[in-house]
């Protein structure tokens, strides 16, 4: 990237229509659409706390989650402009139990599904949250989407992102040709490009994982997080915990320096808390593109056939060679190997 030049996502995205035919207009004016929702959405978080509508909205949300005002608002915008593009056939959200259909959609090309605002939780108290998405072409422009469109493989993404709001706002995504960071210049509204070619490093020493659950995790989890602790010099043991209770913040930081995030079975949740569809297969998306892993602990997470829209599965992502450690050692517990 030549010092002091501008690229706007909207001319990176021009670019990389002309480099990959397959970015073809319909997505690009797509990715207009997410990123309109995204300085919206933008817009909102800065100033919730001014406008009233931080705090609960009052009802539960398909997950039997407490639904946030800023949920509720995030998958608003989502849907509106989703309408509005016509390059969108139906939206799958974590907030709705059941797809949303866009009016002038039917002949649209692309499949949505969104976590509007990740890390609620973290919304009245100020720290990072973020919107997920993943996109896929429906199967065959002459056939109704179905459930078949909807139940594709990670594998079949045509693109997947998220945006951050953190102490800036910044929008990373991948097509499949590489991931790309945009940092939102406020004064011009425009995302312009600050991360080009994200590549994360194989090995980190930062650790991100809710250890309150620890006792409730497989035991070659809990042996991960304990080699984790040892005193090893050698390969920067003990690591550093790094946990936000926001995926998109953890992730985002460990993707930039390394490092791994986990959220593995608990008693609570027998198959892990991320969603498939529009957490855990975005995230893989982008993490492979970067040059890391993503399983579920016994299979890369974009093998996985979906089956429902909220199905959820264990996650253990980031950089490749971590992967690689827990899923030795949970191996190891499934063979009864060392301790
Ligand atoms: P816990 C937020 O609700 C979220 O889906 C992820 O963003 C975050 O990493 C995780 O849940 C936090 O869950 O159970 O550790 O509070």
């Amino acid at each position: 990237m030549k010092k002091n030049s501008i690229t706007t996502l909207n001319q990176f995205i021009a670019d990389q229509q002309n480099k990959f035919p397959y970015v073809q207009g319909s997505l690009s004016r797509l990715f207009g659409a997410i990123q309109l929702s995204a300085k919206m959405i933008n817009r909102d978080v800065r100033k919730a706390g001014l406008i009233d509508i931080l705090g609960n909205f009052g009802e539960t949300n398909v997950q039997g989650e407490e639904q946030k005002k800023l949920d509720v608002i995030s998958n608003d915008v989502f849907k509106k402009l989703m309408d509005m593009s016509g390059d969108c056939v139906c939206v799958v959200s974590e907030e709705d139990q059941d797809i949303h259909w866009c009016p002038d959609g039917a002949n649209a090309k692309y499949i949505l599904a969104i976590d509007p605002l990740d890390g609620s939780s973290n919304i009245d108290v100020n720290a990072s949250i973020g919107s997920i998405f993943s996109i896929f072409k429906r199967l065959s422009p002459d056939k109704p989407v179905n459930e078949e469109d909807i139940f594709q493989k990670g594998d079949r993404q045509v693109a997947a992102g998220y945006v951050i709001y953190g102490s800036a706002t910044m929008f990373v995504y991948t097509t499949g040709s590489g991931v790309n960071g945009f940092t939102l210049d406020d004064s011009i509204q425009e995302f312009c490009l600050s991360h080009p070619d994200i590549k994360t490093p194989e090995n980190g020493n930062i650790l991100s994982v809710n250890e309150g659950n620890l006792n409730e995790f497989p035991q070659g989890v809990i042996d991960y997080i304990s080699w984790c602790k040892e005193d090893n010099k050698a390969d920067k043991r003990p690591y550093s915990a790094r946990y936000i209770g926001s995926l998109i913040a953890d992730f985002h930081r460990n993707l930039l320096k390394g490092g791994i995030y986990m959220y593995p079975p608990t008693a609570k949740a027998p198959n892990g808390k991320l969603r498939l569809l529009y957490e855990c297969n975005p995230m893989a998306f982008l993490v492979e593109q970067a040059g890391g892993k993503a399983s579920n602990g016994q299979m890369r997470i974009m093998d996985i056939q979906p089956t429902e829209f909220h199905q959820r599965t264990p996650l253990i992502i980031g950089s490749s060679n971590m992967v690689d450690q827990v899923i030795k050692m949970m191996a190891g517990e499934a063979g009864g190997g060392n301790r």
